[in-house]
């Protein structure tokens, strides 16, 4: 049975955005939202250059949430578990991910993936934004990857993708974005905790494939951001992915989660869809004045 079978063939659309001060990016950005997504999630990381603002006078309608404490993999984790639609799709701020490849992106999962991942290693996709040490750095993880994990990927840490939203809440990311509340937020920009970093896609593509849903790869073209600088730093953010594909592989923590449920029970919960999905006022918007 095809998920176009369980779902009908019109799915809702949620469109995930995790932001940290783009604020002249984001015109853009919103000008190539497609009109089958039905719900914006705009996760904000302490912006200070009137992100949240430009974001809300763009599209009026948007779900804004706040994060306690710094790191993309924790905005992801708070606006993937918010999102009210059976699809949800991850994409930067920066115009770096295009959303007119988004519809691609849903056909996959309309074909039979769980998850459908960007690669910019399968043409037509590519990448404007490759320096030598990310190209090397991500060749390398791939093929970490592939060996632990089966898989035969061509890309792993680039964060445009999409998922069945009921996908996103069997992985335990909820676990995840909940050790935010053991940290003493405001005191770096860099995240302290397990997958609130950039390791966060590497944590969430391996746990899929890990735990026996159906992940597909989609070419895509990854441009240069347009305003601003990159967040991430390729050695220290390439050891903690590094770390990531260990921890998934081996830790006992993984080997629990996939104890827990069994990969019918999941497709039977997608078929129900009656999860209730996280209420977004527990992530109000952070302080402004607090120094994420
Ligand atoms: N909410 C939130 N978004 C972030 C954070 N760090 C980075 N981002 C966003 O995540 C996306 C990717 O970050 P970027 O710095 O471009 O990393 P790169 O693409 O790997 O160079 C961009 O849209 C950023 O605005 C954060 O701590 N919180
Ligand atoms: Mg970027």
């Amino acid at each position: 049975m095809s998920n176009v079978d369980i779902l009908g063939s019109r799915p809702t659309v949620s469109l995930v955005l995790p932001c940290f001060n783009e604020a002249k990016n984001l015109p853009a950005v919103f000008a190539k939202i497609p009109s089958i997504v039905t719900e914006v999630i705009f996760v904000d990381g302490g912006s200070h250059d009137g992100s949240v603002e430009v974001a809300r006078a763009l599209r009026p309608n948007i779900v804004v949430l706040g994060q306690e404490a710094p790191g993309k993999g924790l905005a992801l984790t708070i606006g993937l578990l918010a999102a009210t639609s059976s699809i949800v799709v991850m994409a930067d701020t920066d115009c770096s991910t295009d959303l007119d490849e988004l519809e691609s992106f849903v056909a996959a999962l309309m074909d039979g993936a769980d998850l459908a991942k960007g690669t910019r290693h399968l043409p037509p996709g590519g990448s404007d934004d490759f320096t030598r040490i990310r190209l090397l750095g991500n060749w390398i993880l791939v093929r970490f990857v592939n060996l632990l994990f089966k898989t035969r990927w061509t890309d792993l840490a680039y964060g445009y993708a999409a998922f069945w939203t009921d996908t996103v809440r069997a992985i335990g990311l909820g676990e995840i974005r909940d050790l935010q509340h053991e940290v003493n937020a405001g005191t770096s920009r860099r995240p302290q905790i397990y997958g609130h970093g950039f390791e966060i896609e590497t944590l969430m593509f391996c746990r899929t494939a890990h735990f026996g849903y159906t992940v597909a790869e989609v070419p895509s073209h990854e441009h240069l951001r347009v305003h601003g600088g990159s967040n991430l730093n390729a050695l220290r953010d390439g050891l903690r992915v590094l770390h990531c594909i260990f921890q998934e592989r081996f830790s006992r923590t993984a080997a629990r989660m996939r104890a827990t449920t069994t990969l019918a029970d999941r497709m039977a919960a997608r078929v129900a869809q009656s999860s209730v999905p996280t209420s977004p006022a527990e992530y109000p918007m952070a302080d402004p004045s607090s120094p994420v």
